[in-house]
């Protein structure tokens, strides 16, 4: 955290700072939390980089309030969760962010009474998930989801790491939430190390959380290591937390709401559908995991915390989740010893994880080759990614429109396309016919790099020589221009380049 600004802990606090910057909305209007939460969340979204919303008037929850797509396209917002100024670029974030993953600082244990997640203790029969606000966000979803920008806690019964992933919760009745998680994700993983030795498996949900944690919860970091150490890696101080004593989780202090409870092997609920990430309805409702609530625990007057799925740029699965991607396939890369890697990106316009764009300084022949591979199957960049681009660093990655040029003036489709089959991917991809096939993807490597064995013959681009452009910025007012000319940074690289 830079100097003079005030350290995080909490969503209060993250939001006091977002406030500041004028990119909090507060509604107070009345409004319900079936369709209407999320179509003016829809709509508010159509805006890039447009405010994170906070309901504080929802139909049927006095005194509830409700803030949906704490992200959406900000970077601002991304910046403030990772304790950075503004102002940077997407790549100089991704960078930081990636530099900051690095770091690992386990978290701090309080004792419960201090936690101010344990200001309301509601146990057993007093237990009434319904009692916060959860929205059905489209026509077709099965029921209220309560889980979506959350954070939920698991645990591995052997080795005894805490896990912390975002999945989403539908809400059944009262005293039971479901459960959904994709194959191969961490808690779907942790549950079974429960159920194998024949005990239910114990997990928490939190809403409401430091965004930082949210931002954890939606990576995909090693299965061995708790997000709880890259958190506080990238808060530069530990994260707050008490061990529970209805189920022995690790729980952030300072969250505004967690419910906790146990999920079983054979007790499952019909869960979905759910309008998705990919702007599509996932897989049709199916038999899910779900978790019955023991205990809840939440701070006076919280605040829940909401994301909403949808096309691109309404998405939550937005800016945010983009960054971290990049950001963990960039220390993936570097970990394998992948020298010149210039950017990573994960274009938000591809529903946040659909593509993967790498730009390299081309050091060798296969060079290219080998970083799209890479990219493509590392465990930052596997998970349903479709394409993955490799671009030469005169291209910003994170600028679709030199990303696309690069692809039609620098690809031979012939020779520049390779296929990955039977890759790891979603039963939420609705591209996969019949449903029956997933959740098995497959994926296309694009080699938009110049050939690296004919370099020499290349065509050179169209580029400004530097002193020109120097030249006509200076002019630039003078011209009859308003604002500041363009950044340009690619420039004719031969100084006596003949001109005419
Ligand atoms: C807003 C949001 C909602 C998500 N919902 C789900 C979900 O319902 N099920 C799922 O399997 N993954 C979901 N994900 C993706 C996972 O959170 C992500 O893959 C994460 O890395 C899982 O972490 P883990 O494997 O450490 O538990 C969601 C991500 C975001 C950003
Ligand atoms: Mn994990």
């Amino acid at each position: 955290m830079s100097k003079g600004t005030k350290q995080i802990n909490c969503l209060g606090d993250w939001l006091e700072q977002v406030e500041k910057i004028g990119e909090v909305k507060h509604i107070t209007a009345p409004v319900d939390s079936d369709l209407e939460l999320g179509s003016i969340t829809y709509m508010n979204g159509k805006t890039v980089g447009g405010p994170t919303l906070l309901f504080e008037n929802i139909k049927g929850y006095p005194g509830g309030r409700l803030l949906f797509n704490p992200y959406g396209t900000s970077l601002n917002r991304v910046a403030i969760s990772i304790r950075e100024e503004l102002g940077k670029t997407p790549i100089e974030y991704t960078k930081i962010l990636a530099d900051k993953m690095k770091k690992r600082i386990p978290p701090k244990f309080i004792e419960a009474k201090d936690a101010p997640v344990n200001q309301n203790i509601d146990r057993d029969d007093k237990v009434n998930v319904n009692k916060f606000p959860a929205p059905t966000m489209w026509p077709r979803d099965g029921g209220k989801y309560i889980g979506t920008a959350d954070s939920v806690i698991t645990q591995d019964a052997v080795s005894g790491r805490v896990n912390m992933g975002t999945y989403r919760q539908m809400i059944l009745n009262d005293k039971q939430v479901g459960f959904y998680a994709s194959p191969g994700k961490d808690a779907v993983l942790d549950r079974e190390t429960w159920w194998k030795q024949g005990k239910p498996a114990p997990v928490a949900a939190v809403y409401g959380q430091d965004p930082l944690l949210f931002l954890t919860s939606a990576t995909s970091f090693p299965k061995d290591v708790s997000e709880y150490e890259f958190a506080g890696g990238i808060n530069g101080a530990p994260i707050e937390v008490f061990k529970s004593d209805v189920t022995g989780l690790t729980l952030p202090a300072n969250a505004e709401i967690i419910i906790e409870g146990f999920s079983y092997p054979d007790k499952t609920c019909e869960e979905g559908p759910f309008g998705e990430f990919t702007g599509y309805y996932g897989r049709p409702g199916g038999a899910t995991p779900y978790i019955d609530i023991k205990c809840i625990r939440y701070r006076n007057k919280p605040i829940v915390t909401s994301a909403l799925m949808a096309d691109y740029p309404s998405n939550e699965c937005g800016t945010m989740w983009a960054m971290a991607k990049a950001a963990k396939i960039w220390n993936d890369l570097d970990a394998l010893g992948v020298p010149g890697i210039k950017g990573v990106w994960s274009p938000p316009e591809a529903a946040g994880w659909g593509m993967t764009v790498v730009s390299i300084e081309q050091r060798y022949a296969g060079h290219a080759a080998q970083t799209m591979a890479l990219a493509a199957q590392c465990m930052g960049g596997a998970y349903f990614t479709k394409y993955v681009v490799v671009v030469d660093d005169d291209v910003d990655p994170t600028n679709l429109a030199e990303v696309i040029w690069a692809m039609v003036t620098r690809s031979r489709p012939a020779q520049s396309i390779e296929i990955l089959r039977e890759t790891w991917s979603t039963y939420l991809d609705p591209s996969l016919n019949p449903p029956e096939i997933r959740p098995w993807g497959s994926k296309c490597l694009i080699n938009a790099c110049k050939e690296f064995k004919n370099l020499k013959v290349f065509s050179p681009r169209n580029l400004l020589k530097k002193e020109m452009y120097e030249q006509v910025c200076a002019r630039w007012a003078e011209l009859g221009f308003e604002g500041k000319p363009p950044v340009i940074t690619t420039f004719e690289p031969f100084k006596d380049a003949h001109i005419g």
